[in-house]
């Protein structure tokens, strides 16, 4: 007879940005069952398939085990089994190598989304080592929220989807499916039944588009014009909130006077959404009190990301929805340790002068290096040379917008070190491949750092296997052979007991807790003003020419032209299953969702003889893949919409698994980027498609 099931409450973690309240039954150092936990708190025991199924992330037969070394040519796919102080040992002497002669800043430290409290103890790795240069995907991932955030409103503004709102305005995003933490979908749907509205903006219609009481289905790219045409809207008809508007905001006379061009009409010609739907939906937003913005990334993946979030901004601030409990608000940290004070930011005091970015006069308040400046640096040596990059959690060969690029940079860089649990089209590039110890098999705090004003306990239910380490464990051995010993700690897991020391709660106490959660503060401003430059919301900034940027957001054009050549709009949407780049080789999930699936209008099919299931070649400026035929009318005929993420760990590891067939980076380019925060433009492409 086996043991008993055991059930551990944990958070879901690594399948998004995790967050979800977890029952795990484990028997015999297997999971064995997952389920939501009804006390979950942003999930009430809701689950997605991919949380159900987490636990088979780890099982694979083919799972990284152990450290591995490069013996073949870069890219090759031969190894070398070593031990973990071959491994660690020759990191550290290559890095420091790369130093001596370079400088510290010459080795790039990268990381992906956020998946847990290893992406702080690598900057804080960067830190300690010197280097300025932590590289990650914040230029296309909620930087442009976060920053636009605070130079108009001195916070980032967060959908408050745990109190009662009146309305929920999700502007491209898919909280139903993708979303930002835990199951928000299922927060967003407890609110309809007890009566809130929803308004949906997304090309396509999505699970939380066909719910929606107002649907705008606008031409991709035009985004920003749709925000402008809502505040024209707002403003010329004065539906703001004049109290408000009058007290704590600057610049409304210009922001009024500003927006008068951007008509519904004339916003309609733009973004193809009726101009009597834009004024319904204005005028829904601006009566319901309170309202919530719940923004997607749609408002990121383009060059005009500055313009596009500064007015929602806008929007959020005028229609008197920010602070109040149902809006946009500020999310108060608990009392766990500052950032700051656990990177080790001190000990770099000219990182802002220093880091590649600095060079690209980008907004300074960005600290971490856009992909596209950091592969400038690796193969140009703009603004110096770059030749090592250690990578923990991410999968820059095909995550990075215009892959081609990517595949240079590491073809061409002295050092390459990742860590991952699997062999993935990045780590086949490196020089040493370190194995992860994942979700369940490690303690680990979930959301620290990311702004929600939460933090969870995930602790360890399982061994991992092989010789698999957690990040934390890797980057503190590493750290004390290429820095000074007394600043690691002697065991990686005091990094857990910092954190939430502050708290006044030892590690074990913050997981028999579960979450910690900081105060719920509404309306600050009233005693202290906003922490900007004016004390106000800035409509207008009043600091706009010293940080170069535009002072009023505008609409300045599709992000790319679209002519008889490359006729069709190009977007993309994450999958429901997937997290990006990741989990491929998870059987069950890839049974879901077995294929890259295009999905193509059936009028558009028809004109270029395209069948459902077909092999679809899709072709930009920038490259060409293959995916397969989705026919369907959740998108406008003139619109595509491709998968994104995908390589094949069933591939040949000789050409890296196939990473240029059908990933979606290979139709991007980093030739055209945002200059605020070098934000490449991933949707809204021009393209052409035939029958493969
Ligand atoms: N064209 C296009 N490009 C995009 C996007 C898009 O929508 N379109 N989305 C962008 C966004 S928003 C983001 S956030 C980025 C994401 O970019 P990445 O973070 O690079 O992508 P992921 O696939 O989430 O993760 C990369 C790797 O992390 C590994 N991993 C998982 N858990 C662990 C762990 O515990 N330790 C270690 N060491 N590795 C682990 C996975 O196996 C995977 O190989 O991509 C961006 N790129
Ligand atoms: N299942 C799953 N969950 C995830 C992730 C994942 O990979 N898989 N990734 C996590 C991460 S790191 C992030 S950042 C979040 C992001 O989650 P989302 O914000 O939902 O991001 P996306 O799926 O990239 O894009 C959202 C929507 O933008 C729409 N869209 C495309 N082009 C346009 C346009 O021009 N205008 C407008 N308004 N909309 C457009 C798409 O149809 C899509 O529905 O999700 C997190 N959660
Ligand atoms: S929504 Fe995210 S956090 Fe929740 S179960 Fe699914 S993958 Fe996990
Ligand atoms: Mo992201």
């Amino acid at each position: 007879m086996g043991e008993e099931i055991r059930w551990v409450k944990t958070h879901c973690a690594r399948m998004d940005h995790g967050g979800c309240g977890l029952l795990v039954g484990v028997e015999n150092n297997q999971i064995v069952q997952i389920k939501g936990d009804p006390q979950g708190y942003l999930n009430h025991g809701y689950t997605c398939f991919k949380g159900r199924v987490s636990a088979d992330r780890l099982s694979h037969p083919d799972r990284l085990k152990y450290p591995l070394k490069r013996i073949g040519e870069r890219g090759e796919g031969k190894w070398q089994r070593i031990s973990w102080d071959e491994a660690l040992g020759e990191t550290a002497e290559n890095l420091l190598k790369i130093k001596d002669k370079y400088g510290a800043k010459a080795v790039g430290f990268g990381v992906g989304m956020p998946k847990g409290l290893e992406h702080f103890v690598l900057i804080r790795l960067a830190n300690i080592f010197g280097s300025p240069n932590v590289i990650a995907s914040q230029d296309v991932c909620h930087a442009p929220r976060e920053i636009t955030g605070v130079h108009t409103c001195g916070f980032y503004p967060v959908a408050d989807l745990h109190n009662p709102s009146s309305l929920i305005l999700c502007w491209g995003g898919n909280a139903l499916s993708t979303n930002e933490e835990g199951q928000l979908g299922s927060l967003v749907l407890e609110q309809m039944k007890k009566g809130a509205k929803l308004i949906v903006v997304d090309p396509r219609r999505t699970e939380i588009a066909a719910r929606a009481d107002l649907w705008l289905q606008l031409k991709p790219g035009t985004g920003p014009a749709l925000a402008l045409g809502f505040l024209n809207v707002i403003l010329e008809e004065s539906l703001y909130d004049q109290e408000f508007v009058e007290n704590f905001t600057y610049g409304f006379e210009e922001l009024s006077q500003h927006v008068k061009r951007y008509t519904p009409e004339v916003v309609s010609e733009i973004t193809l959404v009726p101009a009597e739907l834009i004024r319904q939906a204005a005028r829904m937003y601006a009566a319901a009190k309170p309202a919530a913005l719940l923004w997607g990334n749609a408002i990121e993946h383009s060059i005009y990301t500055f313009d596009y979030t500064r007015s929602l901004n806008c929007l959020m601030a005028v229609t008197g929805n920010l602070e109040v409990p149902g809006g946009n608000v500020n999310a108060h940290d608990p009392k766990i340790m500052g950032l700051g004070e656990f990177v080790r930011a001190d000990l770099i005091p000219t990182k802002a002068k220093e880091m590649i970015s600095a060079h690209h006069r980008i907004i300074p308040r960005l600290m971490t290096i856009a992909p596209a400046y950091f592969r400038k640096a690796v193969l140009e040596g703009i603004p110096y040379p770059v030749r090592g990059y250690y990578g923990m959690c991410t999968n820059p060969l095909v995550n990075w917008a215009d892959s081609r690029v990517t595949y240079e940079a590491l073809k061409s860089l002295d050092f390459v070190a990742i860590a991952d649990l699997f062999m993935t089209p990045t780590a086949a590039m490196a020089d040493i491949v370190f194995p992860v110890a994942h979700q369940y098999e490690m303690n680990d705090i979930g959301h620290y750092g990311i702004g929600h004003g939460m933090v969870f306990a995930r602790p360890k239910i399982v061994e991992p296997p092989g010789e698999c380490w957690p990040d934390m464990k890797i980057m503190n051995a590493l750290g004390k052979r290429v820095s000074p010993s007394e600043l690691w700690k002697e065991d990686y897991e005091e990094f857990l007991e910092d954190v939430v020391r502050p708290a006044g709660l030892s590690y074990k106490e913050f997981v028999t807790k579960g979450y910690l959660k900081g105060p719920d503060r509404f309306k600050s401003y009233l005693e202290k003003g906003f922490r900007t430059p004016t004390g106000k919301i800035e409509l207008m900034l009043s600091v706009a020419e010293k940080f170069k940027l535009k002072p009023l957001p505008e609409f300045v054009g599709q992000p790319e032209e679209i002519d008889s050549e490359y006729p069709l709009i190009l977007i993309s949407a994450k999958s429901r299953d997937y997290l990006h780049s990741s989990y491929r080789w998870v059987e069950k999930i890839r049974q879901r969702e077995p294929h890259p699936f295009v999905e193509i209008h059936p009028d558009t099919a028809v004109a270029y003889g395209i069948s459902d299931g077909d092999s679809v070649i899709i072709k930009t400026r920038h490259g060409e893949i293959v995916q397969v035929a989705r026919i369907t009318d959740s998108v406008l005929p003139q619109v595509v919409c491709a998968a994104i993420g995908w390589w094949f760990p069933e591939g040949d590891a000789s050409q890296q698994f196939e990473w240029r067939k059908s990933n979606f980076n290979m139709l991007t380019s980093i030739e055209k980027l945002g200059k605020e925060f070098g934000t490449p433009n991933l949707k809204s492409l021009s393209c052409q498609i035939r029958k493969g």
